[in-house]
Formats: C-alpha cells, sequence, structure tokens
C-alpha cells in the first residue's frame, strides 16, 4: 500500500526533519463527539461499535473530518484481548469496564492459554484493513494494544481499579503465577499487533496506562519487561522504513530513561513531566509525543493557545516531537475547543523546526 501523503507524523516519530509539529490526541474519537454518541447509539453498544468494522471505521474518521489531525487511531479497545482470552468482557452502562470471570487463583492462570487471533480478534484486523482504505493515504494509521501489566489489571481485578489490590497481592504472595499470566497476555499481544501491521497498521503504540502504580523495581519486572518482548517480537519491516513503535506509561517519570533503552521510536508522556525534563532522560534516544494537561480543555481559547504555545517551548528546538495531550480527552469537552489546540499545533508549530 502507498506511502501517506501526510507523512509529518510518521517521520517525526523517527526523529526526521519536519516543517511542524505533527498533531493527534488521544481518545481522538470518542463521547465528547456528538457524531460518536449517534453511531454508538446505532450500534447498541460499545463493543458492538467494535466488533462492526463499518461503524468502527467511521467513528475513527469522524475527528478527522472536523479537526487538521496527522494521524488516525483504529477505534477498538484495549480490552479486545482479555475478551478474546474468555474473560466474557462487558459494560455496565456508566460504569465502565467488567469481566464475568476475572482471573484471580493460580489454577485460573494455568487454565489460560493464547487463542487463535485470527478467529477471535478478526474483527480488529477487518476494522484495521476497512480504515486504512478508506483513508487512502490521508494520514498514517496507528494500531495500539494495552500493555500486558495495564490489561492484566483488568483481567486480576474484574473492572476499573485505582489501588490494584487483588493483583498487588497476587505480585506479593505467588508472583510466578502473575508471571505466567503476563506471559499468556504477552503472546497473544504480539500475534494480536503482529496481525494489525499485517492488516495495514502504519504505527503501534501500547498504552501502559497503570503501570505506575507500581514501584520502580516491579514496573521493570512487571511492565517493561513485557513491553520489552513486544518491541522485540514485532515484525516491523514492512516497507521502506520500519513500523515504529509508541510506548506509553502513564506517570513514568524518571523511569522514561529505562523505556527510552527498549529499541522503541517514541514515548508518551504525560503533563506531571516537563518535555525539556522528559528530553534529558532519554537523551534523544527516542522521539516524545504529549503533553498538555486534558484538563486545559476546559480553559477559554486564549488559555488552550497558551498551553500550545508553552507545550512547543518545553520540547523547544528540533525534530522528534509529535504533539498530543498527556492521556485522554474527556467526554465533557466542548469539540470546538480541541479544535483551538489543533489550529494553535499548526500555526505555533513551523519556528521550532526551522
Ligand atoms: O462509548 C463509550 O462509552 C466507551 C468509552 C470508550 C472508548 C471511546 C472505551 C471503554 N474505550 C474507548 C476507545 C478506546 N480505548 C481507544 C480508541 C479510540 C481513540 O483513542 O480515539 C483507545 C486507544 C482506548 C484505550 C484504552 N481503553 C485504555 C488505554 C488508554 C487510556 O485512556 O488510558 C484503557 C485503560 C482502556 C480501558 C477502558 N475502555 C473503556 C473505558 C471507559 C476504559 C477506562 C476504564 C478505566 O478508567 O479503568
Amino acid at each position: 500500500m502507498a506511502d501517506p501523503k501526510n507523512d509529518v507524523f510518521l517521520r517525526a516519530l523517527r526523529r526526521q526533519p519536519t516543517v511542524r509539529t505533527p498533531v493527534w490526541i488521544m481518545r481522538q474519537a470518542g463521547r465528547y463527539l456528538p457524531e460518536y454518541r449517534e453511531v454508538r447509539a446505532e450500534a447498541g453498544d460499545f463493543m458492538s461499535l467494535c466488533r462492526n468494522a463499518r461503524l468502527a471505521c467511521e467513528v475513527t474518521l469522524q475527528p478527522l473530518r472536523r479537526f487538521k489531525l496527522d494521524a488516525a487511531i483504529l477505534f477498538s479497545d484495549i480490552l479486545t484481548v482479555p475478551d478474546a482470552l474468555g474473560l466474557g468482557l462487558y459494560f455496565e452502562t456508566g460504569e465502565g469496564p467488567r469481566f464475568r470471570r476475572p482471573v484471580r487463583s493460580a489454577a485460573a492462570i494455568r487454565r489460560l492459554s493464547v487463542p487463535d487471533v485470527h478467529s477471535e480478534l478478526g474483527y480488529v484486523f477487518e476494522a484495521v484493513s476497512t480504515i486504512r482504505k478508506a483513508l487512502d493515504g490521508r494520514v498514517p494509521l496507528i494500531g495500539f494494544a494495552g500493555s500486558p501489566w495495564t490489561v492484566a489489571t483488568y483481567m486480576v481485578e474484574g473492572r476499573s481499579s485505582r489501588d490494584f489490590a487483588i493483583i498487588k497481592g497476587l505480585a506479593k504472595e505467588d508472583p510466578q503465577a502473575l508471571l505466567s499470566l503476563l506471559d499468556v497476555v504477552t503472546e497473544t499481544t504480539v500475534q494480536y499487533l503482529n496481525a494489525q501491521i499485517d492488516a495495514g497498521a502504519q504505527a503501534i503504540m501500547v498504552f501502559d496506562t497503570w503501570g505506575s502504580a507500581l514501584e520502580p523495581d516491579d514496573y521493570r519486572r512487571f511492565s517493561l519487561a513485557n513491553m520489552q518482548t513486544i518491541v522485540d517480537n514485532l515484525v516491523r519491516d514492512k516497507g521502506a522504513e520500519p513500523i515504529p513503535v509508541i510506548l506509553f506509561t502513564k506517570g513514568a517519570g524518571a523511569l522514561l530513561a529505562d523505556m527510552a533503552d527498549t529499541g522503541c521510536d517514541a514515548l508518551g508522556v504525560d503533563w506531571t513531566t516537563d518535555l525539556q525534563t522528559a528530553r534529558r532522560y532519554v537523551e534523544d534516544k527516542v522521539a516524545l509525543q504529549g503533553n498538555l494537561n486534558p484538563a486545559t480543555l476546559r480553559e477559554s481559547p486564549e488559555v488552550i493557545r497558551q498551553g500550545v504555545a508553552d507545550t512547543l517551548a518545553s520540547y523547544g528546538h528540533g525534530p522528534g516531537h509529535v504533539f498530543n495531550l498527556g492521556h485522554g480527552i474527556t467526554p465533557d469537552i466542548d469539540p470546538e475547543h480541541l479544535g483551538v489546540l489543533v489550529d494553535a499545533v499548526h500555526e505555533l508549530s513551523p519556528p521550532y523546526h526551522e
């Protein structure tokens, strides 16, 4: 398939020169858009939306019609993987994701096995190829998965958690059981992401939303090690240049230095670390993606523009910056405010590339 007509995002991930800073937004397809809420209502529920390639494609494209974004991201979820492992994912209205059969004991972990991703997750690969065709090279398409640790928190807790008491208990009492759970998720994720690449994904992002709940040594053992295995086993040689990989541990802070040594191309940075500081941690080994506080989008257009200006200045001159929020856009945001952000990146970033 042809290279994208707008490759500023892929070039920035590879730290090649660009004329401006590319921009996309985590959760750019989602509930803050009225047209998304309409399509989700048509689908019935969130998983039916993910399983319908035509509708998943439609909601992927919606934010691109409104805003001058430089990448599309597959519309799906990180919890499709444990669903394929047989845990029974469902969404309680207004309450977030739940699993019918959480995995809490060594015996339950032993019963898990790597599924055939093509039969269990074929709907995702069909969405990828449908979106890729519909994009027609306008911007590159990002495929993604959760980090094995972050996915395992949902598998063990059975739902969203903020203290991770059950999985941390397992890490203390039976670390080998937790490691074998992580092995199954990691192997499944490698096959899942390679199949997304085969279907047409042009960059890969691994979301480790809950890695920073671990202390640093446990982070390296239970989270970073599995992301390393993923980076090592992705088949990235598809075109003239390898498919770039972005790792994002929310709240990584100084651990960004360890992450930069995995061989990934870029790191997502949340708003609790200045890009200037992050750039020092990673010693220009990788590109950086981020990191405006999503709460800034609740402010006035003037404050949003200033936030963009400050973020660009914090990264400073030179290639290797992809503009994004430090975490996903929230459902309460006025879409016009996101337009102000995207326009400001287009307008204010060129001087940093002269
Ligand atoms: O319509 C709805 O009510 C569903 C809300 C929703 C959406 C829009 C969920 C349920 N998932 C998604 C899509 C999604 N999720 C995307 C693709 C869309 C895009 O980015 O434009 C991606 C990349 C994700 C990734 C995801 N899902 C993460 C990692 C990134 C992050 O935001 O930290 C996590 C932790 C999830 C789990 C999940 N799925 C859905 C919700 C509400 C949650 C979060 C639950 C929690 O806070 O624990």
